[in-house]
């Protein structure tokens, strides 16, 4: 074996954010960049040598390079095989899947998620532990201490693996299998959802869905499960074939981003269904004819259902959601009489809820929606509940979503993003509002009289880690709130998040505009942070 261990020295840019490390492709080509962060994911890690590795990405530019890099540095650093997608390709609720299935001692994800692609978008790099979640805070920052440290990173002299059909070689010392990206997700798949019940649906001739794969990766997914198996009509899956740089769309499944789906589903004779996902498959969007569910509703709706769905049918053990979601699901889970946790934005802290066997469900409100089947969000999966509720209940999206706001009320919900904005400009806002927050208790706004202003922390009630600095609540009696975050996922300038969110019980009011309804908070948000003169922007750049 001609393992070569070459120096090296520290970027210090290489903290994980939200999700993993996500930095512009040219940021990662840099020499030395990947290699450095990889080796310091090594480091890391114990007893890992001989074991297992997961490895693939969404496909986005480099992710053929990056994996043949962390090939040879896997083969260099001890791995004994590395379980890799064919054509480096595994979305990250299947990248969960098989490092789970396959007892894996972690896996490596190259995405960016929903950011865009191509040589001028973005690249990410995400390690993900045994339960195949993404690594907890203390994990990430181990490797970003290593990071700093670093002075050589160790790689194998060897040829590329070639990708591109299924099959075993060998890499020095390691196995490396080219595995079918597919087979083991949908399997997972048939065993959580009836099957055969959405065949039936689909064949009844009176039920037509379109899926937007956003020319990302879950295309071959959903090809294979949705037109494949369960015979929905060839076609049904738009956008479906993975390209480097998603077309030059924003693989970001909002109504902003996927406008051509939302088109679709606002035609004449639109069809009943209609639902897309992002660059890495871990989100979904939730159509019906003319109708958006948001994520937050739709949470709540898989929650309320669940025992309509065989993987589900024993009930939920709890359910989570992460603090800025709005809290629609609370009050399922309240009915239920089941727990209902809230944690800091990002994946990462529903593992340890769903290891330790306290929540079934999860979600948030930047559509990701999962469950224990896996430990990622899975955007396909959420498609596939849904068509598992319309297969039973025959009723629309629309009356499903109304029937349940008849039930438990309505939470009205949006979230305004400010992309790009400076980033000390933010942190500013961030800062003094946050200084201000203390004497914002007892205030009253109009209609609205603050209960709580604070910044919000979270205690792991499994392994008591606390993580604070998790963004900026003002609540409100009567369960009204404004939050103020700044993305960790972003890559230029700062990202800043507004949420807003009432609740309304009678059902007279359950007709508004979420826009309209939510318009005195968002007065109240300005009021209070002063957005638009400090951030220099009048709207927002995206609603959802
Ligand atoms: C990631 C995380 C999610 C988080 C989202 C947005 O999603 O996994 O938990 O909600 O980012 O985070 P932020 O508000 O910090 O930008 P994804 O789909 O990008 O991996």
């Amino acid at each position: 074996m001609d393992v070569r261990t070459l120096s090296s020295s520290p970027f210090h840019d290489q903290r994980p954010g939200t999700s993993g490390l996500r930095k512009k492709v040219s940021v990662f080509q840099q020499p030395r960049y990947l290699e450095n962060f990889v080796q310091a994911i090594f480091a890391t890690l114990s007893d890992y040598q001989g074991g297992t590795l997961v490895l693939g990405g969404d496909g986005r530019y480099y992710n053929r390079e990056a994996i043949q890099i962390i090939l040879k540095m896997a083969a260099a650093n001890g791995v004994g095989r590395v379980l890799v997608g064919q054509n480096g390709i595994l979305s990250t609720p299947a990248a969960s899947c098989v490092i789970r299935k396959h007892q894996a001692f972690g896996g490596i994800i190259l995405s960016a998620s929903h950011n865009p692609g191509g040589p001028e978008g973005d690249f990410g790099v995400k390690y993900n532990v045994s339960n195949g979640g993404p690594a907890p805070e203390k994990v990430t920052e181990a490797i970003y201490r290593r990071s700093g440290e670093i002075k050589s990173y160790r790689i194998l002299n060897a040829a590329d693996i070639p990708l591109d059909r299924r099959g075993q070689h060998t890499m020095g010392g390691m196995a490396v299998d080219v595995i079918d990206p597919v087979a083991d997700y949908a399997q997972l798949m048939e065993a959580l959802f009836d099957f055969d019940r959405i065949h039936a649906l689909f064949n009844s001739g009176l039920f037509h869905m379109r899926f937007d794969a956003m020319h990302a990766v879950t295309g071959p997914y959903a090809t294979a499960i949705l037109e494949d198996r369960l015979g929905a009509l060839p076609g049904t899956v738009m956008r479906g074939t993975p390209l480097e740089d998603f077309g030059g769309g924003h693989p970001d499944p909002n109504l902003t981003y996927a406008d051509e789906l939302v088109a679709i589903m606002n035609r004449p004779s639109a069809p009943d269904f209609g639902a897309a996902s992002d660059g890495d498959g871990d989100r979904n969007m939730i159509l019906g004819s003319h109708f958006f569910v948001t994520p937050s509703d739709s949470l709540a709706i898989l929650a309320a259902n669940a025992t309509l769905v065989p993987g589900y049918i024993d009930g939920l053990a709890g359910v989570a959601r992460s603090m800025p979601t709005s809290a629609a699901v609370d009050r399922v889970a309240a009915k239920l009489g089941i727990p209902c946790f809230e944690t800091p934005t990002g994946w990462k802290y529903f593992g340890n809820l769903m290891d330790a066997g306290k929540v079934t469900l999860c979600g948030e409100e930047s559509f990701g929606t999962g469950s224990n089947h896996v430990r990622e969000k899975d955007g396909l999966w959420a498609v596939l509940f849904w068509l598992n509720i319309l297969a039973v209940r025959r009723e629309s999206v629309e009356e499903i979503v109304r029937q349940h706001w008849a039930i438990y009320g309505r939470n009205f919900y949006s979230r305004h993003d400010y992309e790009g904005v400076d980033g000390a400009a933010a942190q500013k806002l961030m800062d003094d509002l946050r200084a201000r927050l203390p004497g914002l208790t007892g205030e009253r706004f109009g209609n609205y009289s603050v209960t709580t202003a604070d910044d919000f922390s979270y205690t792991d009630p499994v392994d008591h880690g606390v993580s604070s600095g998790q963004g900026l609540r003002v609540l409100f009696k009567d369960g009204a709130r404004i939050i103020f975050r700044l993305s960790g996922t972003g890559t230029e300038g700062a990202t800043l998040r507004l949420y807003v969110e009432r609740y309304a019980r009678e059902r007279a009011e359950h007709q508004h505009e979420t826009q309209a309804a939510l318009a005195e908070l968002l007065a109240i948000a300005e009021r209070i942070a002063g957005i638009r003169q400090r951030t220099g922007r009048d709207a927002p750049t995206v609603i959802t």
